[in-house]
């Protein structure tokens, strides 16, 4: 009979999810003991980093990745990376190392007491199997949950259940495939396209699920045949639409209020592939202006079930544009072509502009280039300047938790090595993930990181004033030098002083990973 570990290998093996993300500690070594030829095991320094490198590596490949933490210190170390990996709908499929089954009930040290307990509500399914010979099922589940609910799982073994015999009915779950569809029957469809067809003025909202499910040329088809105004959700993690598109109408405001003012006079508004609505300021209002009605189609039941007003169906949105597309008439008349950026704001002095820096990045990298940003405070000025027209080139940390930036880079890097990629890093965030730096270098990836150093938490200072505490302490974050940093985590690294110092070297195509600093004046969100 084989070992829980050949099986599970196997079943790894089979489900393509050879690439594993990790921090090691004791008691998950023999779980990576004998890996087959094939397997790839990126070590991050922080599991922060490990989990929002595989949050972007997996968001890149569109597919689960396996993610290996070292008991409850490490998972609970993984937590703030899992709450983004969770509004990002990424099936990560985190499996952490456990005592030996003898040494959990005395807790011993690194005994990890009620292990799913720790993760739960954070991931979609979380087990301990009741036996050795249950591993390779609970696995083969993690991996099925992580890829149906689209959310992180967390399987804890024993470490003592790798070496045992796996049973003579382990293997069954080799031959497994487990597949979903979800397309509307008939009469939804029907009432779906009639609804639409129907509307005199009829609004598009699409969400980053748009972009993860690969949908972004089908959602322009969809908005050019509706001819109305198209939002992307607020609190976007990725772009579902060309953000210079003359029906781009923008990120939806992320405030009850603002969002009902900008559905005034829409008969229909259509929501694709978002919760209704991840609102974040609590700007209280009616949810809809009179008249108003509000559909949203979504794969993710719990986001149907949530939300507090319009009408739900639950279907893969794939499915829904294409019944779209067949039932409604040919393109409205085009509404013009892609709109223009705007020159770009001046800054002060040695501090640029961040539009200055965002309009370098457009002038100067390909248009197929990815960007990962993390930069709260510049938000406005990105969207001014950016023109984005390609499928995933836009990633944001999901639920809005820093630490995401880099390490979230260094995973879309390894992706996709024949594509750009960029992190477009704030000062404040970057030491959230600063580790992810060192695994960079260590896989000699062609990623730039271009650092925004305004010397404070931008987004903070903003909010201290929407909040009436503009008194509050831990705003300022002076004195670091990213240029140091990053050398001591063996990547390249310089500080650009002008506009036209940051266009040279961003010019320049990176072999390896790069750091560029430069400061910025400071800006508002919105
Ligand atoms: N900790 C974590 C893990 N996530 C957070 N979102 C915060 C703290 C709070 N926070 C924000 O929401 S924005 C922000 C903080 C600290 C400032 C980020 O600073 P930055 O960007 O330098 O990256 P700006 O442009 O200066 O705001
Ligand atoms: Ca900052």
């Amino acid at each position: 009979m084989p070992s829980v570990r050949r099986v599970c290998h196997e079943f790894l093996q089979r489900q393509e999810l050879t690439t594993v993300f990790g921090n090691p500690g004791s008691n998950e070594l023999p779980f990576l003991a004998e890996l087959p030829e094939g397997f790839r095991y990126v070590l991050g320094l922080h599991e922060g980093a490990v989990v929002g490198m595989a949050d972007g590596y997996a968001q890149a490949t569109g597919r689960p990745v396996l993610v290996n933490l070292h008991a409850a210190s490490g998972s609970g170390n993984a937590m703030g990376a899992l709450t983004n990996a969770v509004a990002s709908r990424t099936p990560l499929v985190v499996v952490a190392g456990q005592q030996v089954r003898p040494a959990i009930g005395p807790e011993a040290n690194l005994a990890n007491v009620d292990a799913p307990s720790l993760m739960k509500p954070l991931v979609g399914w979380a087990a301990e199997p009741a036996c050795a010979q249950d591993v390779p099922r609970a696995l083969a589940q993690a991996v099925f949950e992580a890829r149906l609910q689209r959310r992180p799982t967390y399987l804890s073994v024993p470490y003592d259940d790798w070496a045992a015999d796996a049973g003579e009915n382990a293997s069954a779950v080799l031959d497994r495939q487990v597949q979903r569809a979800g397309v509307p029957g008939a009469d939804q469809g029907r009432s779906l396209a009639e609804a639409v067809a129907a509307a005199r003025s009829p609004a598009l909202v699409l969400g980053g699920d748009i972009d993860s499910a690969g949908l972004f040329d089908d959602a322009v088809r969809l908005a050019e045949r509706l001819g109305g105004p198209v939002w992307a959700a607020p609190s976007l993690f990725r772009l579902p639409f060309p953000n210079r598109h003359p029906q781009f109408h923008g990120v939806l405001p992320a405030g009850i209020e603002p969002v009902s003012r900008e559905f005034e006079g829409h008969d229909l508004v259509l929501v694709l592939g978002a919760p209704v609505f991840r609102y974040h300021e609590y700007l209280p209002g009616r949810y809809l202006p009179e008249g108003t009605r509000l559909i949203q189609v979504t794969e993710d039941a719990s986001a149907a079930a949530r939300a507090p007003m319009g009408e739900a169906l639950v279907a893969d949105p794939a499915a829904v544009i294409d019944l779209l597309l067949k039932a409604l008439d040919a393109a409205k008349e085009p509404a013009g072509g892609f709109r223009p950026a705007p020159a770009p704001a001046t800054g002060q002095g040695t501090r640029l502009h961040p539009e200055e820096v965002f309009a370098s990045l457009r002038d100067e990298l390909p248009g197929d280039t990815a960007y990962v940003v993390e930069s709260t405070s510049t938000n406005s000025s990105w969207w001014r300047q950016m023109d984005l027209r390609r499928p995933g080139s836009y990633y944001f940390p999901a639920a809005g938790g820093l630490g995401f930036g880099l390490p979230g880079a260094v995973g879309v890097a390894m992706a996709q090595p024949d594509r750009p990629v960029v992190g477009v890093i704030g000062d404040g965030s970057a030491n959230y993930g600063i580790t992810a730096l060192w695994t960079a270098a260590r896989q000699r990836l062609p990623l730039t990181v271009v650092l925004l150093r305004n010397g404070t938490y931008g987004a903070l200072r903003w909010f201290s004033g929407l909040l009436g505490v503009p008194d509050a302490p831990g705003m300022d974050i002076p004195g670091l030098d990213f240029t140091r940093i990053a050398k001591g985590y063996g990547v390249h690294a310089q500080h650009a002083g002008s506009v036209d110092e940051l266009r040279a070297l961003l010019s320049r195509r990176p072999e390896g990973p790069r750091l560029i600093q430069v400061d910025t004046a400071l800006t508002t969100p919105s």
